[in-house]
């Protein structure tokens, strides 16, 4: 299996970090940002800290800054069997969606593993329904340097075709599924992926501007009933809009998978909390004002995401130094 991963951050460098250790046969080319981590990965390799303390060390991934691979030439129909593109939302420009439209084959399958709404119709645009899937993580990771990377988190992982097209999406969303799993990433198919993907939504909406907000870790949310009461009227609130959507679920099972993620990553510090300690833009449009959005196009009202909205925006253009 030829894979392409895009994406030198955390999510990227433990993907490419267990798949080149685990696939034999194959090739795998991480894409990055910078020359400077393209030569660091090439020279280093990737090295993933396990959260058993051991350390493995992946020496056959090959490496690529974005400007090199959006501008390589490649014989027709000698593209990857998977790109995995595993950059955060606010990090998939036009550059991005074009170079992954011009170094995929007919027979090249896109996976994105994003937070949030609005990547899928941006790539839509350019790569072909059927050949387009998604997939919704809740590993943890945290990347430590330009070639390290540590496993904070072990969850799972959810794959499938974005189009209701099972028959067809399956069996490549299954071989995808195998090749996760033999990295040791916990991996289903799902013939629901929209459902997940608003699953994940919901859960990153409450989670994420909580613990950046409180700047606590995941599990301590659960250790104080007024946290808890805020995560109830964010979900209640979030859960409401899922249903006007088309994509509610019975009473209670968002809300038990959302306590057990928490105690599941309690050591976690969530994406938003890791982007705002570091002076990062985070992904609050594409999580909470998503959401939003969708709110207002079923005419409701969120008092509690809107205020945790504006909350988290006052923070990062405080830590950003604006006014
Ligand atoms: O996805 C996550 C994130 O941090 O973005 C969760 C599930 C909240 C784990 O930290």
């Amino acid at each position: 299996m030829n894979i392409e991963i895009i994406g030198g951050g955390s999510l990227g460098l433990l993907l490419a970090g267990r798949l080149a250790a685990a696939e034999g046969g194959g090739s795998l080319t991480l894409v990055v940002r910078t020359p400077g981590q393209a030569a660091a990965v090439s020279r280093l390799g990737i090295t993933v800290q396990e959260q058993d303390g051991k350390h493995l060390h992946a020496t056959d991934a090959g490496c690529l800054d974005f400007a090199a691979y959006s501008s390589r030439l490649h014989q027709a129909g000698s593209g990857a069997d998977w790109i995995i593109l595993a950059l955060k939302q606010k990090d998939i420009s036009p550059q991005v969606v074009e170079a992954v439209h011009r170094q995929a084959s007919q027979n090249t399958r896109l996976c994105c593993i994003q937070n949030g709404m609005g990547h899928l119709e941006k790539l839509r645009a350019v790569f072909e329904g059927s050949r387009l899937y998604a997939a919704v993580t809740t590993e943890g990771a945290m990347r430590v340097s330009d070639t390290e990377v540590r496993h904070t988190g072990a969850g799972s992982t959810r794959v499938g075709g974005v189009e209701k097209e099972e028959l067809l999406t399956r069996p490549y969303a299954e071989s995808l599924a195998e090749m996760l799993c033999r990295a040791g990433f916990r991996t289903e198919v799902s013939d629901h992926i929209q459902m997940d993907v608003w699953d994940k939504l919901i859960m990153n909406c409450v989670i994420n501007p909580l613990t950046a907000l409180l700047e606590i870790r995941n599990g301590q949310l659960l250790e104080q009933p007024r946290c808890m009461e805020l995560m109830r009227s964010l979900y209640e609130e979030a859960e409401s809009v899922a249903a006007a959507a088309g994509y509610g679920r019975p009473e209670g099972v968002r809300w038990g998978r959302l306590v057990e993620v928490c105690r599941a990553t309690a050591g976690n510090r969530s994406s938003m909390l890791q982007d705002v300690t570091a002076g990062r833009l985070t992904e609050l449009e594409w999580l909470t004002g998503s959401l939003l959005r969708e709110a207002e196009r079923n005419a409701l009202k969120l008092p509690f995401h809107e205020t945790v909205h504006r909350l988290v925006l006052a923070k990062e253009a405080l830590r950003a130094g604006c006014e």
